[in-house]
């Protein structure tokens, strides 16, 4: 708990704001001193930069409340430091547990197997939908989870693209017609030999990986897969 007795009387010095120190605070918010002093929380900014140690009379442990007004003071510095990952843009966006984010989405890989429509109620049941597909930088995020998830080779996942309103007329759940696609060799084929209502529904992956990106396969709906859903990123508080 050295780092602790050490902050702490940082504390007192005054000018803390205004050392360039306080910048280099993106590895120290990793640092397992960090987790030891819980409720240093709130002043986790202060606690960090090595050159406190530079600072004289470090050995006296003081009173933590003491930081508390100290990180109302650099709360810039807080949020760019202890938040980096959630840091986009001007806004911070949050995932819930168990989802992924990824270009301002949240991405949730389930491995429980059901119907095409199945799968997308169970995206809908947490606010999302089956995976909409809207650029290659998409498909590749997409495809590289899905090679380190997949288990054997027939092991896809439903993505949100179907032709069961009109034959080969290809939509995403959202209504958009399909515009970038990204077919796997002899795809779509409407095959009947396993449903003879043919293939409406999509799924994708490659165990093995694809030749650029084409890791898509029309399926008959009713088969039981993994699947994907997607949401947007919802705005959360920096630093809290
Ligand atoms: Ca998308
Ligand atoms: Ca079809
Ligand atoms: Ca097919």
């Amino acid at each position: 708990m050295s780092s602790m007795s050490k902050t702490s009387n940082m504390s007192k010095t005054s000018n803390m704001s205004k050392t360039s120190n306080m910048s280099k605070t993106s590895n120290m918010s990793k640092t397992s001193n960090m987790s030891k002093t819980s409720n240093m929380s709130k002043t986790s900014n202060m606690s960090k930069t090595s050159n406190m140690s530079k600072t004289s009379n470090m050995s006296k442990t003081s009173n933590m409340s003491k930081t508390s007004s100290m990180s109302s003071t650099s709360s810039t510095s807080c949020s760019k430091s202890l938040c980096s990952d959630l840091f986009e843009g001007e806004t911070f966006l949050k995932c819930e547990a168990g989802w992924e984010k990824h270009g301002g989405n949240c991405y949730y890989f389930s491995t429980s197997k059901s119907s095409w429509i199945n799968s997308r109620r169970s995206c809908a049941d947490h606010g999302s939908d089956l995976v909409k597909i809207d650029s290659r930088e998409e498909q590749l995020f997409l495809q590289s989870r899905l090679r380190g998830l997949m288990v054997e080779d027939d092991d896809k996942f439903w993505i949100g693209l179907t032709d069961s309103v009109e034959e080969g007329r290809w939509f995403w759940v959202d209504g958009s017609p399909l515009d970038e696609s990204f077919w796997s060799q002899n795809e779509p084929d409407d095959w009947k030999g396993e449903n003879p209502a043919g293939e409406d529904c999509v799924r994708m992956g490659e165990r093995g990986g694809s030749h650029d990106l084409t890791c898509w396969f029309d399926k008959a709906c009713n088969v039981s897969l993994k699947s994907i859903c997607e949401k947007p990123a919802a705005p959360g508080r920096p630093c809290v």
